[in-house]
This record gives structure tokens, sequence and C-alpha cells, in this order.
């Protein structure tokens, strides 16, 4: 480490702020978080659980179309402490119960203080318009703030066959358009048919470690509470637990294909 010298201190030129800069641009390059705390999001049955259990390398979430709670699994995942929320998801072509989307906020604070990112799971296929605003219905329900800590991760990503997700997500238009603009552009395709040791998932991390440096820490459930107004108790009145038996969203007319590897991009 180099001693600043009284030489340095005094001069205050531009070639100090200059290496100052690239200072702090050298240690935000060199975040690496030691322990990294994520939440699931999207609607039912796109693959978060499994998303979930790709990053985690084991089979912690039981894939189910029934969940009802967040479950939280932690484990080591190469020399980090990774902590993953699955999360029930909401319905995608009727409304969410309003214990549903309590339960989905909760979420945000089964792993204290805060979750660095939210992964946002969208299946490769139709993107419509009824997607992008439940998207928004429901990610709000985190407040504004969410958008700065998510990453949408595409997950059925091997029906691409050999479109690059860029064309896919061109072609897709202005709603999932929409979604990427909201948070940043930050995306990353996951390959869910790939279990155990790859890169993909240190790559996704190092996103999450980007994020944080980009962004400066993690979401707080704490601040996004005073953001909003209260929930109001008698809104909910409608105590009667709905069946789940949600149907899988319905992927678009691209047909399932071998699986590929599908690369993260640089982005
Ligand atoms: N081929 C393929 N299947 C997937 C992918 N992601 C999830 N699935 C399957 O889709 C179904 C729903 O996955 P799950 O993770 O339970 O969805 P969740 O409801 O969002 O948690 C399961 O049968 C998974 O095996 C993927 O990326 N590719
Ligand atoms: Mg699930």
């Amino acid at each position: 480490m180099a001693e600043k010298t009284p030489r340095q201190t005094a001069g205050g030129d531009g070639a100090e702020e200059e290496a100052r800069k690239a200072a702090i641009a050298a240690a935000k390059a060199a975040i690496r978080l030691p322990e990294v705390r994520l939440v699931v999001l999207g609607w039912r049955w796109p693959g978060k659980s499994l998303t979930g259990n790709t990053i985690l390398g084991r089979e912690e979430f039981r894939l189910e179309r029934a969940a009802e709670f967040c479950v939280k699994r932690q484990t080591e995942v190469q020399e980090r402490q990774v902590t993953v929320v699955d999360t029930p998801g909401w319905f995608s072509a009727q409304d969410t119960p309003e214990e549903y989307k309590q339960e989905l906020v909760r979420g945000a604070s089964l792993c204290p203080p805060g979750p660095h990112a939210f992964l946002l799971v969208i299946p490769v296929g139709m993107f419509t318009e009824v997607d992008r605003a439940r998207i928004e219905e429901h990610v709000s329900l985190f407040g504004e703030r969410v958008w700065k800590h998510t990453i949408v991760v595409f997950s059925w990503a091997e029906v691409l066959r050999n479109i690059s997700i860029e064309r896919y997500i061109r072609r897709e238009g202005k709603e999932l358009q929409w979604v990427l603009e909201k948070c940043k552009r930050r995306y990353f395709v996951i390959n869910n048919c790939i279990f155990g040791e790859h890169p993909q998932v240190a790559r996704l991390l190092e996103r999450v470690d980007k994020l944080v440096a980009d962004e400066g820490g993690f979401y707080k459930p704490e601040e996004v509470e005073k953001e909003k107004k209260p929930v109001d108790e008698n809104q909910n009145s409608a105590k009667e637990v709905r069946e789940l038996g949600a149907r899988p969203k319905q992927n678009s007319g691209l047909s399932l294909s071998k699986a590929m590897e599908v690369e993260p991009l640089a982005n």
C-alpha cells in the first residue's frame, strides 16, 4: 500500500483526483461479497425453485405448483455463503389473494439485513402486456427501490435454439423492454438443465457483486415499509384461502429443443 505523502495531499491537482477515482473504481471492481442473499421472484411455474436449486447446486427447493410459502435455504457456493429465498410467486392469469401478496413481501425479510438482489425469473417465450402488468403489480409490492436490486433471469433458454437472447428481447417488443429498462437492463440467461459445477453460477454471483457495487449496497426491507402506506387490514376481509391449482404459464410456440448451453451475456 502506497503511503500518502504530504506532497500528494497538499497538491489537490487533477492527477491526484484521477488517482483517487481510479482507486475507487478498482475497489468497486474488486468487490466480492463473502455472503450473498437472493430472493427469487416471478409468476408460478417459470422455474423459480429450479433456478434456486441451480444456484445452490443442490435440490433444496421442491418443484411444486401449489407452493404457498417462502422457503429459505443457505449453503456455501464457491467459498461464499449463499442464501436463496424462494417465493411462491403470483398467478399469471388470475388475481393474487392478499395473503399471498403478504407472503411474497415477507420473502425479503427472511434474509436479514436484506437481499442483495431479487432474481426475477422470466421464461423465454411469448411475453405479453398482461405479463408486464402483473410483474409491475407484484414487484412493486416491495416498493420502487426494488428495481435497483433486480436482475431478470431468463429460464427455459434452451428453447431459443439458434436465436440469440438479444434478438429474442428485441423481437418480444416493448413489454419485455419495459421490464428490462426498469432494472437497468440487468439480465442473465440461466441454463437450468445444467446441474452442479458450472461457471454460470459464479458469473451470476459476479453480477450480484456488480449490482451491489453500482447501487451501493443491499435492499433494506424496513426502508420500503416507510415508503409504502401501511397495508389496510380491513381490506383483507376475504379470508378464504383459494385453491392454488395454478396452471403453468403457457410458454410460447417456440418448441422445446435439446438442451444447449446458453452463455450468460457479458453486459
Ligand atoms: N427445460 C427446462 N425446464 C425448466 C426450467 N426451469 C424450470 N423448469 C421446469 O419447469 C417446472 C417448474 O419449475 P419450478 O422451478 O418448480 O417453477 P416455480 O413454480 O417457478 O418454482 C419444473 O418441472 C421444472 O423442472 C428450464 O430452464 N428449462
Ligand atoms: Mg416453486
